[in-house]
């Protein structure tokens, strides 16, 4: 087989880059190692800065989400129990945020992809990259019992942090960081109706979170212990937990009931430089993760997305390479933005092991700033609702 980019991974990245690539008459095809229904189980992101929205509407992948997804003009915040204060992103920034969770857009990319004609192997393993410092870069998988060769251009790898396109970057070359955060998020999702807007919780016994996904499913998240199990947290303890933390005005709007899907996702900060290596690009998490404190693990995938995708439709359009030849330079701006905003809102709001309690009070001192100051809204407002794309 040949085509221009060979694409590893069909998660968010991986599709939107093929889509958005196909739209533009360039020719991809997609390795995912797991199958269309696995992935699409996967419950993970549920906030899209708009620069995120735009993106997916100009590719025509966003009427589900403007049909189904909620708008927010803000969030709220609380600390210690105290009643929360509202965050107005549109108010000091002139943006908003969608929340639509990143299963749906899944959805819809594969959808648009079964529309457009992108080509997706699913169930592709043992995926190799080659020669890709040699004029011959190719792709070799397994697939339905075959062995198969991808020639191409280009290799792209979407392949999340556990994926093979990092490791191909030799060790002489590659540099990473990494930080690893000493609890976790248990997060459920409920059939119930969900608070009107996200509320972010810091609370002597630990951090909380309140989000949604549609009107009728909610999406809830407490900071718990690493060595905790889903187990030890049947939904009786993790309600009261969670009503614990949350801060009275909104604790009786809580609608509790059964949770219809459990998981404790560790935390950690990574980033892996740099995102290109002779003609392999690496993109969302293969390069880079981030705590969701601050909602940018989904939104970095497709800025990488945006920029890459820019520098592939120059290159065959015009072959211009200039956006090719910056792309990891200028994609790696934005994820160590990210990377130090998700880093900064996860150490106001968590409690650490060893924290003392004057760690607790300087945290509120922080967030009284940040409740009073219309400068420290506007800065954290700028961040959550996404820097500009770079030109
Ligand atoms: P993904 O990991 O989504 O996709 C990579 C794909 O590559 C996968 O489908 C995988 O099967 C495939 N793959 C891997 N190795 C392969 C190989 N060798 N061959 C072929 N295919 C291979 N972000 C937020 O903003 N908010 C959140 O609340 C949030 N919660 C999360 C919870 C969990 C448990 C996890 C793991 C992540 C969460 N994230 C969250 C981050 C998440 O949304 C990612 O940022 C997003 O999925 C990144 O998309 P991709 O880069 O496409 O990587
Ligand atoms: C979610 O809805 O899953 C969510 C929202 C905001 C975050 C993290 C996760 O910061």
């Amino acid at each position: 087989m040949r085509t221009q980019v060979a694409i590893i991974g069909g998660g968010p990245a991986g599709t939107l880059l093929s889509h958005v690539l196909r739209r533009a008459g360039i020719a991809s095809v997609v390795l995912e190692r797991q199958s269309r229904d696995y992935v699409l189980g996967r419950i993970r992101a549920g906030v899209l800065e708009w620069g995120s929205v735009e993106f997916l509407r100009a590719n025509e992948v966003g009427d589900r989400m403007d049909a189904e997804g909620h708008v927010h003009d803000g969030t709220r915040i609380a600390w210690a129990g105290r009643d929360s204060f509202y965050i107005d992103i549109k108010k000091h920034v002139g943006s908003q945020f969608m929340a639509y969770g990143q299963t749906e857009i899944q959805k819809d990319l594969y959808d648009a992809g079964d529309r457009i004609g992108t080509e997706i192997v699913f169930d592709a393993s043992d995926v190799e990259i080659h020669d890709i410092t040699t004029g011959t870069p190719h792709v070799t998988y397994s697939a339905n019992g075959d062995t198969a060769r991808v020639d191409c251009d280009y290799v792209a790898a979407c392949d999340g942090y556990h994926g093979v396109g990092r490791p191909t970057i030799p060790h002489d070359v590659l540099r990473t960081y990494e930080k690893v955060y000493p609890f976790g998020w248990l997060g459920i999702l409920s059939e119930t109706p969900p608070l009107p807007d996200l509320v972010y919780c810091n609370h002597p016994r630990g951090f909380a979170l309140a989000s949604m996904r549609n009107p009728m499913l909610s999406r809830y998240y407490v900071q718990c212990s690493l060595d905790d199990t889903v187990d030890e947290w049947p939904d009786e303890r993790f309600w009261e937990e969670l009503l614990i933390r949350l801060p009275e005005d909104t604790r009786d709007e809580v609608v509790t009931g059964p949770s219809i899907e459990k998981s404790i996702a560790p935390l950690r900060s990574f980033v892996a430089e740099p995102m290109r290596y002779g003609s392999l690009f690496l993109a969302g998490d293969a390069a880079h993760i981030v705590p969701p404190t601050g909602a940018k693990g989904l939104n970095l995938a497709i800025s990488d997305v945006y920029y890459l995708s820019r520098a592939l439709i120059h290159h065959y359009e015009r072959a211009d390479d200039r956006y090719l030849d910056n792309y990891s330079d200028m994609a790696l701006r934005r994820v160590w933005s990210a990377v130090r905003f998700s880093w900064w809102l996860t150490l106001l709001l968590h409690r650490f092991p060893d924290q003392t309690e004057f760690d607790q009070r300087a945290q509120e001192a922080e967030l009284e700033y940040l409740r009073s100051s219309h400068f420290a809204q506007a800065s954290m407002c700028e961040q959550y609702a996404g820097l500009p794309f770079e030109t």
